[in-house]
């Protein structure tokens, strides 16, 4: 099986009408759409999924930020899906970000960048998990894949 990994459209994403243009410019880039869902994160969800950052200074605002308005969540896939969606989103702070990713054409600061994306396959499985069950990420043939992938 392809590699997954978890996009989220975060809530200035959604809020600004961008949650289409980031599904777009995946969907060019030739991945496929495995799992998808418009939902409120829980205060419970964010701590778990932003675990990692618990002692930085910008948790409590991370936390507050990403369950302050609905997000879509997505499981993508393809060969290689975690490092083809980073660098389709592009650096953290969009500050750096080079033009033509997703954070580099659509943000200017770090704390509104719009989009997350699993920073390495064992962090896409427990990701994955955490905002999805099972059932809900489907397997499908497309008619297009040999003229994506050789
Ligand atoms: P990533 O989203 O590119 O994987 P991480 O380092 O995992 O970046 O940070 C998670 C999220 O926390 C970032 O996407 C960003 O929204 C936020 N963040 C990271 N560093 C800062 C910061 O210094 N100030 C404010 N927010 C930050
Ligand atoms: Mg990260």
């Amino acid at each position: 099986m392809a590699e997954r990994t978890l996009v989220l459209v975060k809530p200035d994403g959604v809020q600004r009408g961008l949650a289409g243009e980031v599904i777009s410019r995946l969907e060019r880039r030739g991945l496929k759409l495995v799992g998808m869902k418009l939902m409120q994160v829980s205060d419970d969800l964010a701590r778990q999924h932003y675990g990692e950052h618990v002692d930085r200074p910008f948790f409590g605002g991370l936390v507050s930020f990403i369950t302050s308005s609905p997000i879509v969540a997505m499981v993508w896939e393809a060969n290689n899906a975690v490092e083809i969606v980073r660098n389709t989103m592009g650096q953290t702070n969009p500050v750096s970000s080079a033009a033509g990713t997703i954070r580099g054409d659509l943000g200017i600061d770090i704390g509104r960048n719009l989009v997350h994306g699993s920073d390495s396959p064992e962090s896409a499985e427990r990701e994955v998990n955490l905002f999805f069950r099972p059932e809900e990420i489907l397997s499908y043939e497309r008619a297009v894949d040999s003229w994506i992938n050789e």
